[in-house]
């Protein structure tokens, strides 16, 4: 086949994943996901084949009886900067927006349902942003970014959004949604970002409008909480506008991988005493718990994404407003995260955050198996769903390549340039 021409060796034959040089786009320009389904697909059944072995196999296991080991060294986080973007979605490498926690009253009735016909600003979905705001910062702070000795690469296994990494903790406990990741190695660093799957944009796409509303809710839940300042009060007057967005950058060690990640963050304790991350306050809202098997399911399914997002980047506090079903916050409650595994113990049947943090490891340790090529225009197209196990495909020159020029060429001038594309 034509697109196979270029094809270019690799450096072992133990590479036996498919190999794709060019994709075609729809006729939107989109990548077409549905092309990506590998003639030579090797999956391997983890467990009932003699290559099941984790150091040479080029598929993953997400079964969880498989993560359940001691927990693995998690260094506590650091954050090592932040940036804004404002209601246009401007980047500014500093913390402009920033909010203040405000304590509620325990009873608070907050009508969220205000403002989304005519105070709501929302961001366009539809432009994907990959990894560029993580990139624009790490250019305005390489000095202050430890080097590797004697090379001018970023002392860091890992980029990323903080919210790829949330879905690698929870995908042994996920039964509905699959993801794709584009990973590209450059310069001793490996880059994941992630590309909206099929089913995700048309889910997207085809939003109702009781979703759209219910999301609007969490946005304006957090303007009835936060301050624009220390000293401030709440205006839940104002626009709701989602461009808006502050966002801490942490550098951190799951065992060997040095991971640099960037999170969307709420707001912040007013006492300027207490430093980030742990003055930082995670938002959420919920569904009022009213019989015993909503309180199981929120701790089984809602309690497992919260305490994945917040404990990647050591935000030590989810504070949640139960909603009653037209949108009043009727109740507020604030979840240590250091003590929802206590929550969670006596639920049969539950996620266990070692199993988390296990499967993440290795599917990080996996990707640097595979991900060997060190270039910027090469991407290793992961992918996952339920009920399967983790398989990639590589792809050169093709839409997936998400490292734009600016970053490239940035990153290439200072010598070492004998990975320039
Ligand atoms: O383009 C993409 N595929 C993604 C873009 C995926 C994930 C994030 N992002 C962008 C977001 O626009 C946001 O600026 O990255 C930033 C946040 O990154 P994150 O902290 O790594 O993402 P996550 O932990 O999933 O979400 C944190 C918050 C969310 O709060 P809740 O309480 O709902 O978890 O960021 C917001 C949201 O408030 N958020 C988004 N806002 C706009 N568009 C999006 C999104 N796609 N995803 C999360
Ligand atoms: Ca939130």
């Amino acid at each position: 086949m034509d697109h196979h021409r270029s094809r270019r060796p690799f450096s072992g034959s133990h590479h036996r994943q498919s190999v794709y040089t060019r994709d075609r786009n729809d006729r939107k320009g989109r990548c077409d996901n549905s092309l990506l389904r590998p003639r030579n697909h090797h999956q391997w059944q983890s467990g009932s084949t003699p290559e099941q072995n984790p150091l040479t196999s080029q598929t993953l296991s997400t079964r969880k009886e498989l993560y359940e080991r001691d927990f693995p060294l998690y260094k506590q986080p650091v954050e090592v900067g932040c940036f804004s973007l404002d209601a246009q979605r401007r980047f500014f490498n500093d913390g402009r927006q920033m909010r203040y926690y405000v304590e509620p009253d325990k009873n608070p009735n907050f009508d969220l349902r205000d403002g989304y016909e005519d105070r709501y600003v929302k961001r366009d979905e539809s432009v994907k942003e990959k990894l560029d705001h993580i990139l624009r910062w790490i250019l305005a702070n390489r000095l202050k970014l430890k080097s590797k000795a004697s090379s001018h690469a970023l002392d860091f296994d890992f980029v990323t959004w903080r919210g790829h990494l949330t879905k690698l903790l929870t995908t042994p406990y996920e039964t509905r949604d699959g993801w794709l990741l584009a990973v590209t190695k450059f310069k001793d660093t490996l880059y994941i970002s992630e590309v909206e799957t099929e089913a995700a944009r048309r889910d997207r796409e085809n939003r109702p409008e009781w979703n759209h509303k219910m999301m609007y809710w969490g946005y304006k839940f957090e303007q009835y909480m936060c301050a624009d300042n220390a000293h401030g009060l709440p205006d839940s007057s104002g626009v709701v506008n989602t461009n808006e967005a502050f966002c801490t950058v942490v550098q951190t060690r799951l065992t060997d991988h040095k991971l640099l990640f960037s999170g969307e963050v709420d707001c912040r304790d007013k006492d300027p005493s207490v430093p980030p991350p742990a003055c930082y306050v995670e938002l959420k809202t919920s569904a009022e718990i009213c019989t015993p098997k909503q309180r199981s399911n929120f701790h089984r399914f809602k309690l497992l994404k919260w305490w994945a997002q917040s404990f990647l980047p050591g935000v030590p506090r989810v504070v949640a407003g139960f909603r009653d079903r037209d949108g009043t916050v009727v109740s507020v409650d604030t979840f240590p995260i250091a003590k929802v595994s206590q929550l969670i113990k006596n639920e049969p049947n539950c996620w266990k955050p070692t199993v988390c943090m296990n499967f993440t490891c290795d599917f990080l340790s996996f990707l640097k198996r595979i991900a060997t090529e060190d270039n910027p225009s090469v991407v290793y197209l992961v992918s996952w769903e339920p009920l399967k196990d983790v398989t990639y495909s590589v792809h050169r020159d093709s839409c997936f390549s998400f490292l734009p020029l600016w970053y490239v060429e940035a990153m290439g001038s200072c010598q070492d340039s004998h990975h320039q594309p």
